[in-house]
């Protein structure tokens, strides 16, 4: 009955097939029209795919556009019957649709196959040029044709949430914006990792594990990161430790960042395109703070001693492991430091079932994860706490979900790589697990997907949108009881609201300028819109409370001026929108600044051996008060910042020049020059000080000429300018 492989009515496939077997051609029982489109040449992954819904309500039918006269006659005054005869199903219009088309409903919703058929039927009358399924179309979404991805127990925890699945990380609509960068790096620092059908290769990671006990590859420390299997007979980590086969730990971790999608291999990663840096740091009973913190360090570029520099540094750190306590100093400083270097550190909670988050999880500065199941409630082993920031899906049983029993949640668990083989490696395999080490990945390959979509991202950036855009947890779940109110983070991961949330960035050129009466300003920035995005919009606009209204030049490009007016301060808001709409906002803050103008001083007379003193005086436009000083003075003589100079008992004898300058806080006068002439002959001082701003002495009177020099000096008369 090999017939029925072909689709369409089986009397005419019947007969079709007849004609085949009699004229001998090999025939594949297939029509053009179902053709699968091909990938794109050059393309590592399959395009995006529109996914019509199961059920269609209509058809879209176009009369022939020489020989459909009639028909579009019957369409026009709604009759219908003709049609619905060829159909094998009443059709009716429903109204018309541009281009001569008509919307035809059926009289009830048909499956896509019926609806395929009909409008094959419908398309075999002359008087009609096209009849199609008016399929309803979705925003990009796709799933992954991957076997493991949809069939059971599959990959429930990427999918998009719904009744049956509200812990779904929701990644088919954001594998429509990416699928990752390979410019993005993101280290795995786990068991290593065993290659893999359904992995691309690895960046060349390293082993950190230096402790041979413990790291079961027969040397310390060493370039390759590969897992050689982390099993222990019972007793090998301490008294009543059990036996336990080798976990392939890293191998699933890495899978669910990265995995490939649409290679008819298993399931698919979060992020398949990014690359993997496996650094091993976890080996036979564990791994020590010593080498993880080395392992950090070396995994984001700095470098560390005996180990070769790391080409490829990370921006992004997947930790699932950890251990009770609070975070250790050394742990908090390696944090720091690679938080310093811009990469972003993801660390699980533990499997405790505690109210304490394990360290480093703890730590300040990472990103601490505690894991949901298919449900949406808190895991039953997940550790909470309030360094939680995000709960993403571990599988397992729910905690409030007692009917649920560890072992019997196949199908709620999370699917990724693994290997057959008990102690070593043996062949490829996929493993279902269950923990916090499995949702810290998910928020790693979010991560990964949006600094592809925006690689100048900052890590508040990244923790806010991470924040903002995740799900609350589900009502009357173990996270909204209001003993474990705020222990569970922000929410539920949300990968499609995550990178929805990703805006343009916006560096503006200079951020704060302080500038002059009457200059001309520039207002600039740099624009990235997230890939596979475009700047549609540039506005600038002047804050409603500057203190005057500015005209703004080219306000609707990225680089904009003004003409700057006498004084104040202002702000300028850039307003960015991509092609999806997003905005972004950045402000620039302009200090329009006056500099101190000093007044002008008649030329001074003394006496050798008298006394003077005399109170500057400066002007700022806008009001901020003038700091005086000098480059340099006669010996003795002194300048306060209030300007009060002072120069007691006179010597020698000669014509000084000396430049003063007032500054406020922002900028500086021109020098002003403060003539005195020190007359030679006996002193004729008189005690006791005179005001401001004159001799002390009667000689002071006869200063007759009075010059006001208001320039920078050539020559200095003595040496004190
Ligand atoms: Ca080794
Ligand atoms: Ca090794
Ligand atoms: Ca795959
Ligand atoms: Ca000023």
């Amino acid at each position: 009955m090999f017939l029925f492989f072909c689709e369409g009515k089986p009397r005419r496939i019947f007969f079709a097939c007849l004609i085949v077997l009699f004229s001998g051609f090999n025939f594949h029982c297939s029509r053009a029209q179902s053709v699968a489109p091909t990938q794109k040449a050059g393309s590592r992954l399959s395009s995006p795919l529109l996914q019509p819904a199961t059920q269609v309500q209509g058809l879209i039918v176009t009369p022939h556009r020489t020989r459909g006269g009639k028909l579009s006659a019957e369409l026009a005054n709604r009759q219908t019957a003709r049609l619905s005869d060829i159909a094998e199903l009443s059709l009716h219009v429903d109204r018309p649709v541009s281009g001569r088309s008509h919307l035809l409903k059926f009289e009830r919703p048909v499956t896509i196959q019926e609806a395929r058929a009909i409008a094959a039927r419908l398309k075999s009358d002359s008087q009609i040029e096209s009849a199609e399924p008016d399929f309803l179309m979705r925003i990009d979404s796709f799933t992954p044709a991957d076997p493991g991805y949809a069939t059971l127990p599959g990959q429930w925890h990427y999918m998009t949430p719904d009744t049956g699945n509200l812990g779904g990380a929701n990644l088919p609509d954001a594998w429509s914006m990416t699928l990752g960068s390979a410019s993005v790096n993101v280290a795995v620092l786990d068991t290593g990792y065993l290659p893999h059908a359904d992995l691309a290769p690895m960046l060349p990671g390293h082993d950190f594990i230096s402790n041979t006990s413990i790291t079961n590859d027969g040397n310390a420390r060493d370039s390759d990161a590969r897992d050689p299997g982390d099993w222990v007979a019972a007793g090998e980590c301490g008294n009543g430790s059990p036996a336990t086969v080798s976990s392939w730990h890293g191998t699933h971790v890495t899978g669910t960042i990265a995995a490939l999608m649409n290679n008819g291999v298993d399931g698919t990663g979060i992020a398949p395109n990014v690359r993997i840096l496996p650094v091993r740091v976890m080996g036979k009973c564990g791994g020590y703070i010593s080498d993880i913190v080395d392992a950090m360090r070396w995994a984001v570029g700095i470098d560390v001693p005996g180990v070769a520099h790391n080409l490829h540094p990370a921006r992004i750190i997947n930790m699932s492991l950890g251990s009770p306590g609070v975070c250790s100093a050394a742990f908090q400083s390696a944090v720091n430091d690679v938080n310093a270097t811009g990469a972003i550190i993801v660390v699980a909670s533990g499997n405790g079932a505690m109210n304490a988050v394990n360290q480093p999880a703890n730590c300040s500065g990472v990103i601490a994860v505690t894991a949901h199941v298919v449900d949406g409630d808190n895991a039953d082993y997940a550790n909470v706490g309030p360094e939680i920031m995000i709960s993403a899906p571990g599988g397992g049983c729910g905690t409030l979900d007692v009917a649920c029993v560890i072992g019997m949640d196949m199908g709620r668990v999370v699917y990724s790589l693994g290997n057959t083989g008990t102690t070593s490696p043996v062949s490829d395999s996929y493993a279902l697990k269950r923990g916090t080490s499995m949702a810290a990945p998910h928020v790693a390959g979010t991560i990964a997907l949006m600094l592809s979509l925006n690689p100048l991202l900052t890590r508040a950036q990244i923790k806010s949108i991470l924040r903002a855009s995740a799900r609350p947890h589900p009502v009357s779940s173990t996270c909204t009881l209001d003993a474990n109110i705020n222990l569970c983070g922000a929410g539920l991961l949300d990968a499609q609201a995550a990178l929805t949330a990703i805006v343009p960035t916006i560096q503006i050129v200079q951020e704060r300028q302080i500038v002059t009466p009457a200059a001309t300003v520039d207002l600039s920035a740099d624009v990235l819109a997230p890939v596979g995005r475009s700047v549609t919009r540039y506005q600038w606009e002047a804050s409603t409370s500057n203190p005057v209204v500015i005209a703004i030049d080219h306000a609707d490009t990225a680089h904009a001026s003004f003409i700057a007016p006498a004084t104040g301060n202002y702000v300028f808001t850039l307003r960015v929108t991509d092609s999806s709409g997003a905005v972004s906002n950045a402000i620039a803050i302009i200090k329009v600044n006056s500099a101190p103008v000093i007044t002008a001083q008649p030329a001074q007379q003394i006496m050798v051996g008298q006394s003077m003193q005399l109170q500057l005086q400066a002007n700022d436009a806008d009001g901020d008060v003038p700091i005086f000083h000098a480059s340099a003075m006669p010996v003795g003589a002194s300048l306060s910042a209030s300007g009060l100079f002072v120069w007691p008992n006179a010597a020698p004898a000669g014509n000084y020049q000396i430049a003063v300058y007032a500054s406020d806080h922002d900028s500086t006068s021109t020098a002003a020059v403060l003539v005195v002439s020190v007359m030679p002959g006996t002193s004729m001082m008189i005690g006791g000080r005179g005001g401001g701003g004159s001799m002390q002495g009667d000689l002071t009177l006869l200063c007759g000429l009075i010059v006001v020099i208001r320039r920078r000096l050539k020559k200095p008369v003595h040496e004190t300018i």
